[in-house]
């Protein structure tokens, strides 16, 4: 019986690598720059892995990256794009991430289910590795073994599988893993005699895992050859029956299973059921990997662990060799609670583990396991492990509040009437230096609430003075003449952060970092009661903003299935459970800015998509609560309100019947970087409500030009979406502006008012 770790932390316990990179970015060519980068990440890396093997851990994954796994696997393969080989080394690394002069940075994405972004892969018919170059990853082992010794110290290799699984482009998978395996092989050769190295395939998890039985044989047939003894470690779910059948027969020396999955899922992760049935092979000295400490939930195991151990070792008998560790790596959850003491509340504290105690966790079950009698800790019953008990909580909701009181076609009428080609924006205007300042004065007591009140009073003036009518109130700044205005949301700094602190149920940390990508942080707020509404969240701000316009503002709300996504959950209760909780706050904000005379209210939903389960066949009842969640908290508009709904950072073609079935009026979505695909399939499938499909990017600081966006709206006109009704064609940026500066958000506007102004020429002629 072992305890191992399959990844901690990359950041460092006070965001170290954060520092390091933003200092090295600033001014890469300084002298001794790369050195102070290289020698900061080996002793952030070194930390962590001290910090294991302190707390006992057995056998300590040898992970850290400088921006993410994926891409350190692209670049030691050489498989980065044309586009940056005139770059090399730390230069080519860090152009694919972040984009050099005419290479534009590689694409990024959401990490399987997770919250975590990393950076696609970009494959062609010919992909294979050029000149892969193993030298940095066999500098972190040698760092490691020096750090922990080289019995406990144990290499992590992004499998190729999972890296080719990851990409985009136009290739054949199994053409391009084949050439992959040798060069994987090579290094496993090197890697000769060091123990047993973790090669990470978590694509085994997702819907397409089923397709890889033939991939997978021959990869790790191959593999084996090199005479190294692997652990093959899948994880963020369980893998299909099919899949587990091929899989602990494949030719390695260790499987580990993610027993766990998502943190409050009502599905449930069936490992555990998996292994009752078909048993664990006995082939001598096969190693079961057992997740069962939660890698992305940040509850304290309650024996829990120790006792679904002692159930696999009553089911697989006492010789079979385990190793206890995580369900995930724990790059999911920050660093050490420890930093939490004396700001999240003591009874609160002791309940909560983040990546330090799970290593003592790990460490202490183990432990115990190995002192006590066969027998004396209680075994569960592996039937009870999975899915989550059945919550009533959707039983208090009586089914007429999930509709709306008039069919979408009846209400549509009653609504605002706009222009052709009416121009709105997301919401967020620049988070100023001015407001952030002004935010940490108010949070240190350097300015009294009212004061800060005031202040944001004043942003939300200037917003409104630069959106409004020409001539209008505003004198600062030239006004943009939009149709729907928004109040620009300078109180908010996170859009999930902002609605936890008002509502009960909700904690946030004082450090509790989480990486999203590269050198960029959330904190995500963690759930730990009953989620109710305590006051009116947002009507004050609707009222200042609607109080100096006599266009329309919108209310602006986060969506309870972003709410629920982009926080740490409760595990005692389901996912549903929650979303539909947050549901019914939001439901009674949504009534009071109906009640404040709000006649357009808009609920963003940008990780709907992010919330789907890995594996297709469980996507329909997580569609149906998420939606029935949207649906709860916003049904109680009256018909003459307007709901609008905002969705972005994914494709959505997969789901557009849950758009649908949100019943919202006007769906506002990410666009312009795409081929106009998400618009083209609206059109085809005979979409029926209103669209805002965005015109400009807003990651850029480039100022789109009229005729760009111009174009843009002919080819939605050219899509024939909404029988080409203009009226119903929303212009707006593909998402919010909070990132941007002024001096770009406003020449951006100002050439989309123009764009709209010149479409709605060209159709009033054509009528
Ligand atoms: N909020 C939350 N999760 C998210 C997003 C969000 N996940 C998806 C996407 N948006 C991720 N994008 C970002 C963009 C910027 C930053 C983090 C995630 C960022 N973070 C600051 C940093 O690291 O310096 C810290 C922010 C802070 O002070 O709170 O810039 O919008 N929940
Ligand atoms: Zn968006």
């Amino acid at each position: 019986l072992l305890s191992g770790t399959i990844g901690f932390p990359r950041t460092g316990p006070k965001r170290e690598m954060k520092k390091a990179l933003e200092l090295y970015w600033a001014n890469p060519a300084a002298k001794g720059a790369k050195e102070t980068l290289l020698a900061t990440a080996a002793e952030v890396e070194a930390q962590a892995w001290r910090c294991q093997a302190e707390a006992g851990v057995d056998l300590v994954g040898l992970d850290g990256t400088l921006y993410d796994q994926v891409l350190d696997f692209s670049h030691y393969l050489g498989l980065l794009p044309k586009r940056f080989q005139h770059l090399s080394g730390l230069d080519r690394y860090f152009a694919a991430a972040r984009g050099a002069p005419g290479a534009p940075a590689a694409d990024m994405s959401k990490y399987f289910d997770t919250n975590y972004h990393y950076l696609v892969p970009e494959l062609t018919p010919e992909s294979g590795p050029t000149s892969p170059d193993w030298s940095l990853l066999l500098d972190r082992v040698a760092r490691g073994q020096a750090v922990v010794g080289v019995e406990k110290a144990v290499p992590i290799l992004l499998g190729p599988n999972t890296l080719v699984g990851l990409a985009k482009g136009d290739f054949a998978r199994s053409e391009v893993v084949a050439r992959l395996v040798p060069a994987y092989r090579q290094l496993l050769e090197t890697l000769k005699g060091l123990g047993v190295p973790e090669i990470h395939e978590p694509i085994l998890t997702r819907d397409d895992g089923a397709t890889l039985e033939a991939d997978f044989g021959a990869c790790y047939a191959s593999l084996a050859g090199a005479g190294v003894p692997i652990n093959l470690v899948v994880y963020y779910d369980d893998v299909s029956e099919a899949t587990y059948k091929w899989l602990v027969q494949l030719p390695v020396a260790a499987v580990s299973l993610d027993f766990k999955g998502v943190p409050g899922n009502d599905q449930g992760c069936h490992t555990a059921r998996l292994i009752a049935k078909h048993g664990f092979p006995q082939a001598r000295d096969k190693r079961l990997g057992a997740g069962l400490i939660d890698g992305r939930a940040i509850w304290a195991d309650q024996g829990e662990a120790a006792a679904m151990l002692a159930a696999l070792r009553a089911r697989l008998g006492p010789d079979q060799r385990i190793c206890l560790q995580t369900s995930t790596p724990l790059q999911h959850v920050p660093y050490d609670k420890r930093s939490e003491e004396g700001h999240l509340p003591a009874a609160l504290l002791c309940r909560i583990a983040f990546a330090q105690q799970k290593a003592q966790e790990l460490a202490g079950t183990v432990a115990t396991l190995r002192t006590s009698p066969p027998g004396s800790i209680p075994a569960l019953n592996l039937g009870l492990w999975t899915g989550a008990a059945p919550t009533p909580a959707e039983l208090q909701f009586k089914p007429e509040l999930f509709f709306r009181s008039e069919a979408y076609e009846g209400r549509r009428g009653r609504q605002p009437c706009f222009p052709p080609f009416p121009t709105t924006t997301i919401g967020s205007f620049p988070q100023t230096p001015a407001i952030r300042r002004a935010r940490l004065q108010f949070k240190k007591g350097a300015l009294s609430p009212e004061e800060y009140r005031e202040r944001m009073a004043a942003e939300i003036g200037f917003a409104i003075g630069a959106q409004a009518s020409k001539g209008a109130e505003c004198p600062l700044v030239e006004a943009l003449g939009l149709d729907v205005l928004v109040h620009g949301e300078p109180e908010r700094s996170d859009m999930v952060e902002y609605f936890g602190l008002k509502l009960a149920g909700f904690h946030f940390t004082e450090n509790g970092w989480v990486q999203s990508y590269g050198s960029r942080y959330v904190r995500p707020p963690i759930i730990a009661g009953d989620v109710s509404r305590l006051e009116p969240m947002t009507v004050h701000e609707y009222l200042i903003a609607q109080g100096l316009t006599t266009k329309p503002v919108k209310g602006m709300l986060t969506g309870p299935v972003t709410i629920l996504q982009w926080s740490f959950v409760r595990t005692d209760v389901s996912r549903k459970a929650q979303a539909l909780q947050i549901a019914a706050a939001l439901r009674g904000e949504v009534e009071d800015l109906q009640a404040a005379g709000c006649r357009i209210i808009q609920v963003d939903e940008p990780a709907l998509r992010e919330g789907l389960p890995l594996k297709h066949e469980r996507w329909a009842p997580y569609l149906d609560w998420a939606v029935n969640a949207f649906r709860l908290a916003t049904a109680v508009a009256r018909p003459d309100v307007q709901v609008v709904t905002h969705l972005c950072y994914s494709d959505f073609e997969d789901i557009m019947g849950a758009i649908d079935a949100m019943d919202a009026d006007v769906l506002t979505i990410e666009n312009s970087r795409s081929g106009n695909e998400m618009i083209a399939a609206l059109a085809a499938s005979g979409y029926r409500r209103d669209v805002g499909p965005g015109v400009f990017d807003v990651h850029t600081p480039v100022v789109p030009t009229v005729g760009f966006m111009l174009g843009k709206l002919r080819s939605y006109m050219e899509t024939g979406i909404l029988g080409g009704d203009a009226t119903r064609i929303h212009v707006n940026p593909d998402c919010g502006l909070k990132t941007r500066k002024w001096e770009e958000v406003l020449p951006a506007l100002r050439n989309m008012v123009l764009a709209a102004k010149t479409a709605r020429e060209e159709y009033i002629i054509q009528q």
